[in-house]
């Protein structure tokens, strides 16, 4: 791999003209050049997500789907076409199975709110695993708490790898949902996605997909992993915050209750009774974020122009020359050492507080997130309290890695 291109498949990653798109990444922090490594938790954004939002709020702004003025139209068409180019993007069947949301965690908590309480009695059982982020929890629990069913966990392995075996174990006769995540956010661990919705199709239990740290990093195609929803955040993929999406197979969507009342969601309403409109906007109540999906629409656009094998090559590319560098230092313990994992590396420093670690490498331009990173069982299953954790976009190069070595080996001596 080198500094400057890499091929795949025929595809070249410039890597300087993609640090060029994004303004964020020309500063200094603390008199050093920043090396942004918290990718994880929130990626950064290129001036083409930039200028289409900045043009959208000085030309088109209206509200969709209400006026028949021109600013109206011009903004319904352009947030109706980032819900074709989403579509497209992860390739679902219809536009109406794309549902514009808050984020990952809104997505989440419609389906268990929406599916969950129609669907859950006391006894019955929903499966998540041991890696899930807290948004593919605490809904879980939630809903299981007012319907009396129960969580069932899949476990995970000391390499940070889903159980399979397990996983297999768990499902009888009351099963009737499984909710896993496609990358640990945590540990990095790519799990099996295809693997694990064929086994829940085996058992005729519709499955959910958190995709939100899957998404931004390699190609997902809902027709070929088959899941019966997918759920990611545009924040994490060069777009908005404040902007994600709910993929769901039409014929669940449709069977589906409204989670939220309001304008736009309607048919008819009446005080005796309110009939829904069609998918999608049976979920999207209330004038929805039309700018951030526009700006997703920009994002997606950007992607597809760098091309997700390219991103996918650059980035494990990444992982493989950070992981072999920490490695080979004797005081730093790595979490997650799957076979397959994505551009995030968890880590712990001799005895060291994650924050010291993470507060001294800031004094040197490099941000790390630390702490539980919104997977406590994660840390309780590892016995630690909070890791920190470097995580690479394909904005990132080897160079800034070589940086975020060389810092933490005077970091080192000053924690140990
Ligand atoms: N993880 C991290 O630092 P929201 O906040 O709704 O955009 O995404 C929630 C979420 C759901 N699933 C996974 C796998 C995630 O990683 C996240 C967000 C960030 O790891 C913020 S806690």
């Amino acid at each position: 791999m080198t500094q400057a291109t890499i091929d795949h498949q025929g595809r070249a990653l410039d890597i300087e003209r993609v640090r060029d798109d994004f303004p964020v990444l020309h500063q200094e922090v603390h008199g050093a050049p920043l090396v942004f490594f918290d990718n994880a938790a929130s990626s950064q954004r290129p001036s083409q997500v930039i200028e289409t939002v900045r043009r959208y709020y000085e030309r088109d702004h209206a509200n969709v789907h209400r006026g028949i003025h021109t600013l109206s139209q011009r903004a319904t068409e352009a947030y109706e076409g980032a819900r074709e180019k989403v579509r497209a993007f992860i390739n679902a069947r219809a536009e109406k199975e794309i549902v514009f949301v808050r984020g990952a965690t809104e997505a989440i908590n419609l389906v268990a709110n929406s599916w969950g309480r129609r669907n859950l009695s006391p006894g019955d059982e929903v499966i998540i695993s041991h890696m899930e982020h807290h948004s593919n929890i605490v809904p879980w629990q939630m809903v299981c708490q007012a319907t009396g069913a129960k969580l069932r966990v899949i476990p995970i392995t000391d390499a940070g790898e889903l159980d399979m075996q397990a996983y297999r174990r768990l499902f009888g006769k009351r099963t009737r949902f499984v909710a896993v995540t496609a990358v640990s956010n945590a540990l990095g661990t790519v799990t099996p996605a295809k693997e694990l919705v064929r086994i829940a199709h085996d058992h005729r239990v519709p499955i959910l997909i958190d995709g939100c740290q899957a998404v931004p990093h390699m190609p997902v195609d809902v027709q070929d992993l088959g899941a019966d929803f997918l759920v990611f955040s545009g924040h994490k993929m060069f777009g908005p915050t404040g902007i994600g999406v709910l993929y769901g197979r039409e014929d669940h969507l449709e069977a589906m209750p409204p989670w939220q009342g309001g304008g736009e969601m309607i048919d008819r309403v009446t005080f005796e009774e309110t009939t829904w409109a069609d998918l999608p906007n049976k979920f999207e109540a209330g004038t929805p974020n039309i700018a951030g999906a526009i700006g997703l629409g920009a994002a997606v656009d950007y992607v597809n122009d760098i091309g997700l094998d390219a991103i996918q090559a650059w980035e494990s590319g990444l992982l493989e020359h950070a992981t072999r560098h920490l490695e080979a230092l004797p005081e730093v313990r790595i979490l997650g050492t799957a076979e397959h994992k994505a551009a995030v590396i968890s880590f712990l420093v001799g005895d060291a507080h994650p924050t010291d670690v993470a507060t001294l490498l800031d004094m040197k331009g490099i941000a790390v997130r630390t702490g539980h990173h919104c997977a406590q069982p994660v840390m309780q299953r590892f016995g630690i309290p909070a890791t920190v954790r470097a995580s690479f976009a394909f904005y990132n190069t080897p160079d800034e890695i070589d940086r975020f070595v060389a810092a933490l080996k005077k970091v080192i001596p000053m924690v140990c």
